[in-house]
């Protein structure tokens, strides 16, 4: 099945591993990219950071636009100032090079609108930090969204404890998950949209623990996605230590991206979900009928194998595609994920003739083969 998706996300390591796996999908078309700044990164230089690193994968055409800072709840708890920090500098020590012309606009309201009324499919919406931008558009504009497929979302914990005394020590909060608590009002306001949710809580992101052998098979592989996501994992390895990254750290944004495109990885259960708006608990609401219904993911089938399949199927990614050969391959009528391979051998050839017409633009175009699987 083809999707059309958006990646609303806040840019930290783990958003980033999430956009490897989408852009490895040839069912996926990514039709743009918005940054929620009441998440981790601050709004332009998150954007800024994603672009580099959406030219770096060869998808430097994929439009960005940054959401405002300002959550839209009175009462929330945004990430450790120290945490922004660092991932406003994730691309430091990772030669990554600043994109050169980036599409970026200070509008992600507009981007979503953009997308999904331009949409001849409904549009998919994956959501790997808070949900403020999703929230304003849905409440800007009510009737687009029934354009809306679905929302995947990594955030709450429903059974499982909350992560918010791993970031912040002082707090007594046992009960919410960071990206819900930095905007509950969002979530509330998303959950109860009537639009379907599938959501990704601690509960399963807790069955998919991070191991030594996943990082060190990153850091050995010679595929170049491997090592970019092994350079993400190695600040948390080097900053944190083996210790806590093996028993504090989870598969979580990236996770819920493989839901959102194969999700029979996992069973889920329909709740009645409402988010607490001063402790942002996601709770079951069973007194009240008129509560929303989300799809939990509730259990991973064959968690062990997760880590393993995600980094298999980051090798199946179309590489290297350069800037030049997206933009072709936008412009490539013949071309669209999903068609059959005669279609796709013929896509192919058109653009390997439009690159080596155009290699006095690009140098490395011309060396680069292109394959669509
Ligand atoms: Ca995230």
């Amino acid at each position: 099945m083809s999707h059309v998706v958006i990646f609303d996300n806040d840019g930290s390591s783990d958003d980033i591993t999430a956009l490897i796996y989408l852009a490895s999908d040839p069912n996926v078309t990514i039709k743009g990219i918005t940054m929620a700044a009441t998440g981790e990164a601050h709004g332009l230089l998150g954007a800024k950071n994603m672009a580099a690193f959406c030219f770096q994968l060869g998808i430097g055409g994929i439009p960005i636009a940054y959401g405002t800072e300002k959550p839209i709840s009175k009462s929330f708890l945004p990430f450790p100032d120290y945490l922004r920090q660092i991932i406003d500098n994730i691309l430091e020590g990772k030669s990554i090079k600043e994109h050169p012309n980036p599409i970026i606009t200070d509008n992600a309201v507009e981007l979503i609108r953009t997308i999904v009324q331009e949409s001849n499919d409904k549009v998919t919406i994956l959501a790997t930090g808070p949900l403020t931008n999703i929230a304003q558009f849905i409440d800007q504009y009510p009737a687009l969204t029934n354009k809306i497929e679905k929302i995947v979302i990594m955030g709450g914990a429903i059974k499982a404890e909350g992560n918010i005394q791993a970031l912040h020590k002082e707090s007594t909060n046992k009960v919410a998950e960071c990206n819900i608590l930095a905007d509950p009002e969002a979530a509330q306001r998303v959950f109860s949209s009537k639009i379907p949710v599938v959501l990704v809580p601690l509960d399963a992101t807790n069955q998919v623990p991070m191991t030594e052998a996943f990082y060190l098979s990153l850091g050995l592989s010679q595929n170049p996605d491997h090592h970019l996501i092994y350079l993400l994992l190695k600040d948390i390895w080097d900053g944190f230590g083996r210790e806590i990254f093996v028993n504090h750290f989870y598969l979580w944004d990236p996770l819920a991206a493989m839901i959102c495109t194969q999700p029979a990885i996992a069973e889920y259960e329909s709740m009645p979900l409402v988010v607490d708006l001063e402790s942002g608990q996601t709770r079951v609401d069973v007194s009240n009928e008129s509560s929303c219904h989300i799809q939990v993911a509730t259990k991973i089938l064959e968690p062990k194998t997760i880590l393993s399949r995600l980094m298999e199927k980051i090798t199946e990614r179309i590489e290297p595609k350069t800037d030049l050969i997206v933009s072709l391959l936008d412009k490539n009528a013949a071309y669209t994920p999903g068609h059959d391979k005669q279609n796709n051998e013929e896509a192919v050839k058109v653009v390997e003739l439009e690159v080596n017409e155009q290699t006095k633009y690009s140098d490395n175009a011309s060396k680069k083969k292109v394959t669509l699987t």
